[in-house]
C-alpha cells in the first residue's frame, strides 16, 4: 500500500490519547457517567480512527443459494400481507440496521403475473434493478416504465411508487437498492400510502425515455427542477452498447476497466442525491488493479463470471450474485473468461461521500499493483 501517513503512524500513541487507568481515574468516570457525560481521552482513539475501519464486511451473496427462497416467499405470503415481498440483504457487521454494507439497504423481490403492489412514497430514496422475467412495471408520479432484466429504475425521495407484473407476464425478481439506513440514521425518514392504493398513469408508458433518454442531448422544454434524475429508467441494452463503444476506443481505468456511472440527463450529476450508480465492463481476461476509497459499495453481476480480491481475500462470482466492497476495502476485479465480456452493476452512496466532502482514494503500488492473497 502507497505510504499513506493515516496509516504510518498506527503503532504510534505519540499525539493520541494514552491514559492509564487509576483507581481514582476510574471513580472519576463513574462521577461523569452518572451526569451523562464522559472523559474523551477514554474513547477518542475509538471514536476517531486513523483510517475508516469498516463494520461491515465482503460477502457474497450467490443467486443460486438464495433464487428458490426467494421464489418461495410468493407461495408464503402476497402481497396485499407484506406491502412488498422481500428477502433483505443482512451484513453480518451490520445486523443492527439491515444493511448490506455501510449505511445501504437491499433485497430481493418478487412478483407473480398479475400481481400489483400498492403505490407509497418515503424520504428513502430507492432504485431497482431487474434480475429476471418478463413484463414487470413500476410506476412513479404517474410515469410508468415496462421492466426488462438489467434495466435499472429509480424512485426517488418523495415519488409515489408502485410495482406490478403484467397478466402475461413470467415471475419477476430484481433487486431493490435504498439508502434506509442512512436516512434513518439522520432521523429523517417518512413514510405515506397512497390515498388511493393504486395511481392512475397520467402519461405515456415509456415517456420519460422518449424526453430524456437521448445521450448526449438534453431537452430545452421540460424545466425539471427536482434533485433526482427526470429519467426514471436506465435500459439495459444502450447501457451496454454504450460501454461496448467507449471499450473500442478507450483503455478505461486500471481500477475499474470500463466504468460508466448513470446520470441525471438534466445536470450530469448523479441519478440521485445520496444513490449513485454504474455499469462497469471488465474485457475478456481483464484484471483490474488493486485500490480503495471510502464509501460503500453493492454490485450485481449483470453478465459473465469472475472474481473480486476484496481486503486480500478471493471471492468468485456469476451471473445475479451480489456482493459488497465496504468503506476504505482494498479491491480488484477479475473477469474469468477469455471470450466474453463481464458486466458488474453497481450501487453506492458516492454522492453522499462526494458532496460531504468525504471522498478519499488511493491505489496499491506495490506487488505490481496486485493484493498479496490471505
Ligand atoms: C420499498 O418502497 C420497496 O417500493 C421495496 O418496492 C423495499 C424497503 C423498505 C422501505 C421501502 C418498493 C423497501 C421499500
Amino acid at each position: 500500500m502507497e505510504a499513506n501517513r493515516y496509516d504510518a503512524y498506527r503503532e504510534d500513541t505519540a499525539g493520541r490519547a494514552n491514559v492509564a487507568d487509576s483507581p481514582e481515574r476510574i471513580a472519576y468516570y463513574q462521577d461523569l457517567a452518572r451526569l451523562e457525560t464522559g472523559a474523551l481521552w477514554t474513547v477518542a482513539n475509538k471514536i476517531e480512527p486513523w483510517a475508516p475501519r469498516s463494520a461491515s464486511v465482503p460477502v457474497v451473496w450467490r443467486y443460486q443459494e438464495l433464487r428458490g427462497h426467494v421464489l418461495r416467499s410468493a407461495e408464503l405470503v402476497s402481497p396485499e400481507e407484506a406491502g412488498r415481498r422481500v428477502i433483505y440483504l443482512n451484513n453480518p457487521g451490520r445486523r443492527d440496521v439491515a444493511a448490506a454494507v455501510g449505511w445501504l439497504y437491499s433485497g430481493l423481490q418478487v412478483m407473480r403475473p398479475g400481481e400489483l403492489a400498492s403505490a407509497h412514497k418515503h424520504s428513502h430514496s430507492a432504485l431497482r434493478f431487474i434480475m429476471e422475467g418478463k413484463g414487470a412495471f413500476t410506476v412513479v408520479d404517474g410515469h410508468k416504465m415496462t421492466l426488462g432484466a438489467n434495466d435499472f429504475v429509480l424512485t426517488p425521495n418523495g415519488t409515489w411508487h408502485e410495482h406490478g407484473v403484467a397478466e402475461d407476464g413470467t415471475t419477476c425478481i430484481w433487486q431493490d437498492g435504498l439508502d434506509i439506513p442512512l436516512v434513518n440514521a439522520f432521523e429523517a425518514g417518512f413514510y405515506a400510502v397512497h390515498p388511493d392504493l393504486n395511481q392512475t398513469v397520467t402519461h405515456p408508458v415509456d415517456d420519460t425515455s422518449a424526453l430524456w433518454g437521448s445521450a448526449a442531448l438534453r431537452p430545452q422544454t421540460t424545466g425539471w427542477t427536482k434533485p433526482y434524475s427526470p429519467l426514471f429508467k436506465y435500459e439495459w441494452e444502450p447501457t451496454y452498447e454504450a460501454l461496448r463503444r467507449h471499450a473500442r476506443v478507450s483503455a478505461g481505468s486500471p481500477y475499474d476497466g470500463i466504468l460508466m456511472e448513470y446520470v441525471n440527463p438534466a445536470t450530469g450529476g448523479p441519478v440521485m442525491p445520496t444513490i449513485g450508480a454504474s455499469m462497469q465492463l471488465l474485457r475478456p481476461g481483464e484484471h483490474t488493479k488493486a485500490h480503495r476509497h471510502t464509501g460503500s459499495f453493492l454490485y450485481q453481476v449483470a453478465k459473465g463470471s469472475g472474481f473480486s480480491v476484496i481486503d486480500g481475500k478471493r471471492y468468485d462470482w456469476t451471473e445475479r450474485d451480489i456482493f459488497c466492497v465496504p468503506s476504505w476495502a482494498v479491491h480488484e476485479h477479475a473477469n474469468l473468461s477469455s471470450s466474453d465480456d463481464a458486466c458488474l452493476f453497481c450501487f453506492n452512496d458516492l454522492p453522499v461521500m462526494r458532496s460531504l466532502a468525504l471522498y478519499r482514494e488511493e491505489a496499491v503500488k506495490d506487488n505490481d499493483g496486485h493484493q498479496q492473497l490471505i
